[in-house]
């Protein structure tokens, strides 16, 4: 039985939640009557038109009854940007800071209000409409974490378009396919950015990206907008050619942007339109764009960011995503300002100028929430406890792990040695399709276990079933999936809701399906155990077998790959392919370098394999089904190996075991 730890007096002391019944309580009111619980929170927002009460919520989870839907708060009308900004500096938080903006070189660092963000965001929001932006248009975004990305995705909201960010360490292949699968208006970029010593040449990407859009998928991107920032900051390492320019077609932020009146009518619209959509790898290659819409979304950001976090008037928050992931959307971007809350927004690594770097910002900005993932926090273990202790960290309070199961001895790290075991530590489980936690500690309330994510938040009911759809009650491990919508879950997918109810609605109809795998312990903690669909998590970027796999077989030299995942110490796991070749082809160095450039040019740098192996043939059943199962155990020379007598020519097994690199 693994070891419970309670909450401290520290945060008990301070804690808006201070209690386990306490939690109970609300967690049950919450599914008892929805719409009274959220209905509250509801009242702290501004309406153009408020929700009629009786139509709080409607949904249909079974596939079999009709049209799967989800609909909050149906006919009220209201504006997210208004929410975020106008509404709380008429509540008196014009001067509070909403961004400490800290560069990659530690030379480089600003602060804004709320009150200038609002002027800001109105500035860009009058530009987007200069070029022809309006409701319901998508707008492709792919910066770095500066205070612009903020910006221009409030100003989206503002007037009614979509953004669509795309994570800058994506390749110009997945951004063109990307924007012409929502027909992207606009590209919004900057110039360039240092990560580290490295400049990344962003503006290179995107032309090359809108040129394949262009070529390759027929769609046009009428404006790139591009903030100048390579100029305003320190270098960081080599400088050299970043920005190519179209005159017809891009257009600089600070040229458009800078003269526009700081008043801006924001766009009012339906609760259920839709705020942002997000790409996220699909189990058979093509991604998926994740749609959020207006209402629901901003409750469940709000109130999540609020428990889990419990973050308090005077605290300082940090949460070190990317923008680029839905972590960077809900609690950098939409949940903190929706709290007015004040957070540190860093565009650097942890690695420099030195791998103390996030310890260090801790104590500048007396960070009070630290909100990260456990691969970061495995790379930085590894450096030893000296880089931690340099530092006093007593301003933290709560501690947040995202992006994947964390081990149990990174948990105990984190708790001890950076939360000073004082901190509690809120492992949340979710997903972009899920839009903020729905599986989480809460500081003060719950009790925790490393590794655990624990319970449901407020609205969220859980359950798991066995592969024929029978509900494990009690102790028991299956597939993890939800009841009922909470106002937070995605509504479709962009352009293809058939994809959309099969995904996630056909393979148990009635319930919203994960695809991960989760187990209830005795104490009725859930703990997620991982993908129970071909999808990897490599360093917290989910992936499929099938995306790689297609890109891999691009190359004319390659007959067929199989891509399994192995555990790895730090990223937690790891890309292993099998690569059989054409008649006549070699397997050699060249072809191992020429794969990893392909996949580093498809999809990004992130999904470079870690070892690529030659096999002569591949384990399959007779009817021809690769058995990955079988390609794990190689991946990790594993020769307990099991059953292999529904192999077609089981003396394959033993070759790629000799074949292993
Ligand atoms: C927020 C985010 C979602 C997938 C999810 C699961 C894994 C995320 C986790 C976790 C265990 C946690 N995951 N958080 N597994 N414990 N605390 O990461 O969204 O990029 O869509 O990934 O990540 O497998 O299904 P997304």
């Amino acid at each position: 039985m693994s070891r419970l730890y309670q909450p401290s007096d520290y945060v008990v002391s301070k804690s808006r939640l201070p209690s386990f019944e306490q939690y109970k309580e609300m967690h049950k009111r919450s599914l008892e009557d929805p719409e009274g619980f959220w209905s509250e929170i509801a009242k702290e927002f501004y309406w153009q038109t408020p929700a009629e009460p009786g139509n709080f919520v409607s949904y249909n989870f079974d596939i079999n009854k009709g049209k799967v839907f989800t609909k909050w708060l149906d006919g009220a009308v209201t504006n997210v940007c208004f929410n975020l900004l106008d509404r709380n500096v008429r509540n008196g938080h014009g001067d509070k800071i909403a961004y400490y903006w800290e560069g990659n070189h530690p030379d480089d660092y600003s602060r804004i209000t709320y009150r200038k963000l609002k002027d800001l965001v109105c500035q860009c929001a009058n530009g987007l409409r200069e070029r022809g932006v309006t409701k319901g248009d998508r707008v492709s975004i792919y910066m770095p974490m500066i205070l612009e990305t903020v910006v221009v995705m409030l100003a989206c909201s503002r007037i009614g378009a979509v953004h669509s960010v795309v994570f800058a360490g994506f390749s110009s292949d997945s951004l063109a396919e990307r924007m012409s699968d929502c027909k992207a208006k606009m590209l919004v970029t900057a110039d360039g950015a240092w990560r580290g010593e490295k400049l990344l040449m962003l503006k290179k990407i995107c032309d090359e990206a809108i040129d394949k859009a262009e070529k390759k998928h027929g769609h046009k991107v009428e404006t790139c907008l591009v903030v100048k920032h390579v100029d305003r900051v320190t270098p960081c390492g080599q400088l050299q050619e970043y920005t190519t320019w179209d005159d017809e077609r891009d257009v600089w932020w600070q040229e458009l942007i800078d003269e526009q009146s700081t008043i801006c009518s924001p766009e009012w619209m339906a609760a259920e339109d839709p705020l942002f959509m997000l790409y996220t790898s699909g189990s058979t290659g093509k991604p998926k764009g994740v749609l959020h819409t207006t209402a629901g979304y901003l409750l469940y950001a709000t109130t999540t960011f609020r428990y889990v976090f419990d973050y308090q008037d005077k605290d300082v928050y940090w949460c070190t995503a990317d923008v680029g992931w839905i972590t960077g959307h809900t609690y950098v971007v939409y949940a903190p300002l929706a709290n007015a809350a004040t957070s540190v927004l860093f565009e650097g690594t942890p690695f420099y100028p030195e791998n103390d770097r996030y310890w260090s910002l801790i104590d500048k900005y007396k960070v009070s929430q630290f909100y990260t993932a456990p691969t970061a926090l495995r790379s930085l273990m590894k450096f030893g406890d000296e880089y931690v202790k340099r530092h006093s960290l007593q301003s933290l309070r709560v501690l947040g792990s995202v992006g994947e199961p964390i081990n149990p001895e990174a948990w105990l790290w984190y708790r001890q040695l950076v939360g000073g075991g004082r901190c509690s530590v809120a492992d949340t489980f979710w997903q972009t399709e899920t839009g903020g936690h729905v599986l989480t500690s809460l500081p003060g309330a719950t009790p925790m276990k490393p590794g655990a994510a624990g319970f449901p938040f407020f609205g969220v009911e859980p359950a798991l079933l066995d592969e024929g759809g029978q509900l494990i009650s009690g102790e028991g491990e299956g597939y993890l999936v939800f009841a009922r919508p909470w106002p937070g879950l995605m509504r479709t997918l962009y352009g293809d809701h058939q994809r959309y109810e099969q995904v996630y609605f056909s393979k148990f109809p009635g319930y919203y399906c994960t695809g991960d795998g989760a187990r209830r312990d005795e104490d009725g903690f859930l703990w997620v155990t991982g993908r129970v669909d071909d999808m990897l998590n490599v360093s917290g970027h989910l992936m499929s077998t099938a995306e790689v796999e297609g890109v891999l077989t691009e190359e004319p030299r390659v007959a067929e790959a199989a891509v399994v995942s192995r555990p790895h110490p730090i990223k937690g796991e790891a890309l292993y392919c099998f690569i059989t070749t054409t008649d006549g082809a070699h397997f050699d160095q060249s072809l191992v370098d020429a794969l990893k450039k392909l996949v580093r040019a498809r999809i990004g740098a992130f999904a470079v394999p870690d070892t690529i192996q030659y096999a002569p043939g591949l384990p399959k059943t007779r009817s021809g089904k690769i058995m990955r199962r079988i390609l794990r155990k190689i991946a990790l020379n594993d020769t307990d190996i099991g059953d292999t007598s529904t192999l077609a020519d089981p003396a394959v097994v033993e070759q790629l075991f000799k074949n292993r690199p």
